[in-house]
């Protein structure tokens, strides 16, 4: 078994951006990360995997090349956190002792938890989704393959990482349907069961009004609760009066599961709030019963969007916060909420929604971010994916807030 100065669980975004970090204030072997994964992937990239845009092997690296040298990577998964007695349990069974503890497991995808969907999902059906690298790839098949009838797109009635992608498919899906000249044989169908279509006015506004122009149907309150891939149907239950079901009929079916945070973190009440996120402090992101332990990323009760973005801007906060505790000083930086969701609407245009714990707009840029541009799809496409595997994963971008107080400075005093 094995003991550390600071232990990492998860080598995701927020795991993985902070252990870089921690790195250059630890010797190697006080520092260790448990990540089960062999492969480290960038999940935004998916939606443009899904389009058919990017590669899954673009949106990809080995976790081994990612993690931080000056660290022990242990290949195995957390079972049991024992925060009182400042351990953890692994899978193969080995206990680790810490000091502080780091929690950034990220959410699960549960697509066992709606009937028929992982069957619907084995073979070219018309299911697809971009919420999983094993799946990302039909997302694109599904798009060639259509000829007519109902494209359904879904979001489910859990907390989801970047709360816009189950939507931006769709509008990629209308885009290459009008490309293709398929469009009019079609019918797009957004079912979310949320009751907006996004949290933010502003930008929620700039999309109903995309829906209207595009002929997408929006059903909110409206949650997959069955596919049949056989008879191609999906099963909707509408949340406001839970007894009235439909069935739809699909040719292709972009599902955006459940999600949950991992069972070690469901089964530890001591560290979680009732729906199985860490409760922390949502200013310094410690935890509110254990003053070692923090939490970064979407496995944290924070109420933030969940996205890489937030991930980002969280990362100083907990490194610093780490910092000032291993001193035995105050927790003292804050996280203002900030995230940012790239809302793709086509093959050539996004509308950059970035936004703070109040669902303020705070924008990065000096023009108005809440109309379609191709200088934001470029900059999802062509700039972010650099930015994150040699800028964020090596501990050195904490969101863009930096670069927003400069720019506005900079106009402000014209
Ligand atoms: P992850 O990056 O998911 O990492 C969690 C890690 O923990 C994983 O490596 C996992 O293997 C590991 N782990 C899990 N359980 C255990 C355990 N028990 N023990 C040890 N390790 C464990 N964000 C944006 O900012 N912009 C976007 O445009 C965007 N688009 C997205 C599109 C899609 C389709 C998806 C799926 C996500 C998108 N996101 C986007 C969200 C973004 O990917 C996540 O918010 C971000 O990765 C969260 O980081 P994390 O560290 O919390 O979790
Ligand atoms: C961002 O910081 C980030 O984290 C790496 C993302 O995740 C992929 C994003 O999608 C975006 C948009 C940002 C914000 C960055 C800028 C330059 C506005």
């Amino acid at each position: 078994s094995y003991s550390c100065k600071v232990l990492v669980v998860g080598g995701g975004t927020g795991g993985c951006a902070t252990a870089a970090k921690l790195s250059r204030i630890l010797k190697k072997n006080e520092l260790i990360i448990i990540e089960p994964s062999d492969k480290h992937y960038y999940q935004p990239l998916f939606t443009l995997v899904g389009g058919g845009i990017s590669t899954l092997s673009e949106a990809g690296k080995s976790m081994r090349d990612v993690l931080p040298a000056n660290a022990v990577w242990l290949k195995d998964s957390a079972a049991e956190f024992n925060p009182g007695e400042n351990s953890v349990t692994t899978q193969r069974g080995h206990s680790i002792k810490y000091e502080y503890l780091l929690i950034a497991t990220g959410l699960q995808t549960d697509y066992d938890k709606i009937p028929g969907l992982e069957a619907g999902l084995s073979g070219d059906t018309g299911v697809c989704s971009n919420y999983s690298a094993k799946y990302v790839e039909l997302t694109y098949k599904a798009l060639k393959n259509f000829e007519s009838g109902n494209a359904i797109f879904t979001y489910p009635n859990t907390p989801v990482k970047c709360p816009g992608a189950p939507q931006k498919i769709c509008y990629i899906t209308d885009h290459y349907l009008r490309k293709v000249g398929k469009r009019d044989k079609a019918a797009v169908i957004y079912n979310t069961s949320l009751p907006v279509i996004f949290g933010v006015k502003k930008y929620a506004d700039a999309l109903w009004e995309i829906c209207a122009e595009r002929q997408i149907q929006v059903n909110l309150r409206t949650n997959l609760v069955e596919v049949r891939p056989d008879s191609r149907e999906a099963v909707f239950q509408n949340l406001d009066n839970p007894d009235k079901m439909t069935t739809l009929k699909y040719s292709m079916l972009h599902v955006t599961p459940p999600m949950s945070t991992p069972a070690a973190l469901q089964n530890c009440s001591e560290l979680t709030n009732e729906a199985g996120f860490v409760d922390v402090n949502k200013l310094t992101l410690q935890s509110v019963r254990f003053a070692n332990v923090f939490a970064i990323g979407d496995c944290s009760s924070t109420p933030n969007s969940k996205t890489a973005a937030a991930a980002a801007a969280q990362c100083q906060v907990v490194f610093k916060n780490m910092e000032s505790v291993m001193k035995n000083t105050p927790a003292t930086a804050n996280y203002d909420g900030y995230a940012s969701c790239p809302l793709v609407t086509g093959y050539d245009r996004c509308i950059l929604a970035e936004f703070d714990y109040n669902l303020t707009p705070l924008e990065t840029f000096p023009f108005n971010q809440g109309k379609e541009l191709k200088s934001m799809y470029l900059m999802k496409k062509m700039l972010m994916p650099p930015l994150y595997w040699t800028l964020m994963l090596n501990g050195f971008w904490n969101g863009p807030a930096a670069v927003r107080n400069l720019l506005h400075l900079k106009f402000s005093q014209k």
